[in-house]
């Protein structure tokens, strides 16, 4: 049994130990958490508070937004708009960015984040998450711009989510690997229960929508051919299938036993690279892969070397497993 070790604990010694965790970055991971215990409450009263079903309204994204949206958006800005942590941040659930009010010190960082990933499951009990990407602050004045966000995921000064299923756990890296504490709820303290993460570099499982195939470009059908010919084709072994629909119950998964997860380009929405956003979703997902030795591209470059053109910005992702995101990345470069 590991040493009980409190969140709190461990960002001091990370910080003492590497100097990874500056103080304002320290305060910023325990308000996310904290807000993190705040939306696990709220997910888990499900029927008994009210916050299921639709909030009526849309995203920037076109999407129908669910109550627990909107609540867990909500948390967290409250929690960490006051803090002197944070110059500005972003969500999946708001057109621009929110800038921290002058009544309240800037911080160094940049806060983005997608707060209920997986909302179509909120209402049939499975496992969501929030996902966040910490950016550093350019610039020493108080004015920050949409155009500040615009850096290349490998520039994250840390990422994380927490998942909110049979244990609410927040898994997390400030590029030093990648940890996971779980919820004690009996203390309400967050416990490391995993250090150093890593993902076998070979797996038998894959995950991707199999109902889109007949939509994907013919070396996403040619990676997936050979998965369900199994030990009958080429790669002499069988593969089993998941998919959740919730990113982060996915890559979780991926990271607890291996695993490779595809979201490809889709010809319904040729101008579109894929449905995933580039900065809250597929960046702070690539870097803790990346952390846990696996591999994130879009088909065709590292997710994290992708410079953004603007803050909603979709991409392709396929991440997991390093030998298997080779694979299908390699069959992709053949193509073009
Ligand atoms: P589909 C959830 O809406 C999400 O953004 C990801 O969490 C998930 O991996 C994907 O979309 C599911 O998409 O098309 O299978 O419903």
């Amino acid at each position: 049994m590991m040493r009980r070790v409190s969140l709190t604990q461990y960002l001091v010694e990370q910080q003492r130990e590497h100097g990874l965790i500056p103080a304002q970055l320290r305060l910023l991971i325990e308000v996310v958490a904290r807000a993190c215990k705040r939306i696990a409450i709220a997910v888990n009263k499900g029927a008994l508070g009210d916050v299921l079903g639709s909030a009526g309204s849309e995203n920037v994204q076109g999407e129908v937004q669910k109550k627990l949206d909107i609540i867990s958006n909500e948390v967290l800005i409250e929690a960490n708009e006051w803090g002197g942590h944070l110059a500005a941040m972003a969500s999946e659930e708001m057109d621009s960015i929110h800038v921290v009010p002058n009544r309240y010190p800037q911080g160094e960082y940049m806060l983005l984040f997608d707060p209920l990933d997986g909302s179509s499951n909120i209402d049939v009990n499975v496992s969501i998450g929030t996902i966040f990407s910490v950016l550093r602050k350019v610039g020493h004045t108080r004015g920050v711009s949409e155009d500040d966000f615009l850096q290349p995921g490998k520039h994250q000064a840390a990422a994380g989510y927490c998942i909110y299923g049979p244990q609410t756990m927040l898994v997390l890296t400030v590029g030093n690997g990648v940890v996971a504490f779980t919820l004690d709820r009996e203390t309400g303290s967050w416990v490391l229960t995993q250090s150093d993460i890593r993902i076998p570099e070979d797996t038998k499982e894959f995950a991707i929508n199999m109902s889109n195939m007949r939509h994907w470009a013919p070396p996403m059908r040619r990676y997936v051919d050979e998965c369900l010919a199994g030990k009958t084709g080429e790669r002499g072994k069988d593969y089993n299938m998941r998919w959740v629909a919730s990113m982060v119950t996915d890559v979780h998964r991926i990271l607890m036993r291996g695993g490779i997860f595809m979201y490809p380009w889709d010809q319904r929405e040729p101008d579109k690279p894929g449905k995933l956003r580039l900065m809250y979703e597929a960046n702070p997902m690539a870097f803790l892969v990346e952390q846990a030795g696996g591999a994130a591209t879009n088909g065709h470059e590292r997710i994290l070397d992708i410079v953004p053109a603007k803050l909603h910005e979709r991409v392709a992702v396929m991440l997991g497993s390093r030998n298997e995101v080779q694979r299908v990345t390699d069959y992709h470069s053949e193509e073009t």
